[in-house]
């Protein structure tokens, strides 16, 4: 299976891990989404990260590759049991999915860290200190009344667990950081998510690549351990992005 994402992206983490937690093979190919080529336009229509390609299946949008994981490759479940538990999960991930995407990547990681790296953007202060000190906090006072007070939202780890510890990574790129004593139940889950090993292993490849430009992050991530595919589906210079137009 290849993967075309990166630890960086917190959808592209969510597939990442899940395919560690399930001990399968892969390989990646860590681009960046805006230096995606023609051939990245063919399998990624969006021009997002992840795509999952098993095969002759093409797959886009991390929640329906994490399901179709779940489903072709079953063990261990990264789905609760029961239905009402399933529908509860679906809704928190894409809570996390929407929500979080649009706090905490569109409106903070990418005004702070994409924007001024890859397309020479000015950080806009105010709007940044919005998200911050106003819709971040009122979304985590929503988030901290359904954080559980041991191990993880179902039991088990399930995909929505992984999808908030993802993306309180960014938040943390970007500068912004979970308050334990005000936030302290999702405070020691998000810890807890982070510490599972699978998620502990993306942390360190986050590591390796966040500070590396695009196709520095191969060399980056092959050095740290990652198989990395033969073939990319990024190039040097930057086309440009759906969202930011
Ligand atoms: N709903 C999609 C969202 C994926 C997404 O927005 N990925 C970002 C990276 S964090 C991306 O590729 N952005 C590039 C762009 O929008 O131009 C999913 O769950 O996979």
């Amino acid at each position: 299976m290849l993967v075309i994402g990166n630890h960086v992206s917190p959808y592209a983490r969510k597939v990442l891990v899940a395919l560690d937690l399930k001990g399968l093979d892969y390989e990646v190919d860590p681009i960046v989404p805006f230096y995606g080529t023609d051939a990245f336009t063919r399998v990624s229509p969006l021009r997002r990260i992840p795509v999952l390609i098993d095969g002759d299946l093409v797959l886009n949008d991390s929640t329906v590759i994490c399901e179709y994981l779940d489903e072709a490759y079953p063990e261990p479940p990264l789905m609760p049991r029961s239905p009402a538990d399933r529908a509860r999960a679906r809704w928190l991930e894409e809570y996390a999915d929407s929500r979080l995407g649009d706090l905490i990547i569109w409106r903070l990681f990418y005004a702070r860290i994409v924007g001024p790296r890859v397309f020479k953007t000015v950080p806009d202060e105010a709007a940044i200190a919005q998200v911050t000190d106003v819709e971040l906090p009122a979304a985590l006072d929503w988030i901290e009344a359904r954080a559980p007070d041991e191990g993880f939202l179902f039991g088990n780890l399930c995909t929505a667990d992984i999808s908030y510890a993802a993306f309180f990574r960014n938040a943390l790129l970007a500068g912004w950081r979970i308050d334990p004593a005000r936030w302290p139940r999702t405070a020691a889950w998000v810890a807890r998510v982070e510490a599972v090993p699978a998620f502990a292993t993306s942390i360190r490849y986050e590591q390796a690549i966040v500070g590396a430009r695009g196709h520095e992050r191969a060399d980056a991530m092959r050095a740290a351990g990652a198989r990395i595919s033969a073939t990319s589906f990024g190039d040097a210079t930057p086309k440009g992005s759906i969202m930011l137009r």
